[in-house]
């Protein structure tokens, strides 16, 4: 038996409209004000008080990366586990994916600190792309089943050079067409994840966003120049028919307690309740 779903339409039709033309929108106000700094400091609780980083953890110019282990970066915690199945942003990409039955994936997190070096750049990393499409395949399919929606909370204000993503307006866009252009497309640019021919400018936003980019957008991390850190976590959404079968996680990987924090929308959207 299948089921029809509603999918409250949350953006409005200009929203939508500069979603699918510039690739990104600034979801705003996606958590309260106390609701962002509650998650701003569960995520700074991991930095340990003395101020010694795990071996494991990434740390690169005032940019630490709190790691599960060596090769987890998903944090599934109980207590952020709810981020994963917010009703408002999983309304948001029901309706840019124009499917109610959604995955949600990723959960890494991200601690930009103050760094006054570096001053010729803006970026801390090379622009890139995230896209869920396995590195071995030779093009995207560039179909709307393909299309993974990712990007991040903000937990505090992130003010200009405040270390907010970078993204390269309508580069969805130049991605696809540069890939399609080609029978290797997928490979280009090693395989997308050194991009230096394009121009990326910062994603600003308020504690309790979400800068939500288009899975072809090339991105990167920015440098922080304020004193206050940029705190942020990283979601992914992608339809349940993903052609590649993103973010599938056997329905074993989570214990009760994660079960039970996560809610019935996210027991979906984790793929442990059937839709
Ligand atoms: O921290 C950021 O703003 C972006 C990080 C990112 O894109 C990545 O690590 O893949
Ligand atoms: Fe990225």
């Amino acid at each position: 038996m299948t089921t029809t779903l509603e999918t409250p339409q949350v953006l409005t039709d200009s929203e939508v409209e500069e979603f699918w033309e510039q690739g990104y929108l600034l979801v705003r106000g996606v958590l309260s004000r106390d609701e962002a700094a509650y998650y701003r400091d569960l995520i700074l609780d991991l930095v340990p008080r003395n101020l010694i980083i795990p071996e494991h953890w990434h740390a690169a110019d005032g940019r630490i990366k709190p790691m599960v282990s060596a090769d987890n970066q998903t944090w599934d915690t109980p207590e952020l586990l709810p981020l994963w199945a917010n009703e408002k942003l999983y309304h948001v990409a029901a309706q840019l994916l124009r499917s109610p039955r959604l995955r949600s994936f990723d959960g890494s997190l991200g601690v930009t600190l103050r760094n006054d070096v570096h001053r010729d750049s803006a970026l801390s990393q090379t622009l890139h792309i995230d896209a869920s499409v396995p590195r071995d395949v030779d093009n995207f399919l560039l179909t709307l089943e393909e299309v993974q929606l990712g990007g991040c909370f903000y937990f505090n204000d992130v003010l200009p050079e405040g270390g907010g993503i970078h993204v390269v307006p309508g580069g969805h866009r130049i991605v696809a067409e540069e890939a399609k252009a080609h029978p290797q497309g997928r490979h280009l640019h090693d395989d997308w994840k050194r991009i230096t021919h394009l121009k990326s400018v910062e994603v600003t936003g308020e504690a309790g966003d979400f800068a939500l980019l288009h899975h072809l957008m090339p991105h990167g991390a920015s440098h922080n120049r304020h004193s206050t850190p940029r705190v942020a976590q990283f979601l992914r959404y992608v339809r349940e028919d993903h052609p590649h079968g993103a973010g599938k996680r056997p329905a074993t990987a989570y214990n009760e307690r994660q079960l039970a924090a996560v809610g019935p929308l996210g027991r979906k959207l984790l793929g442990v309740d059937p839709w």
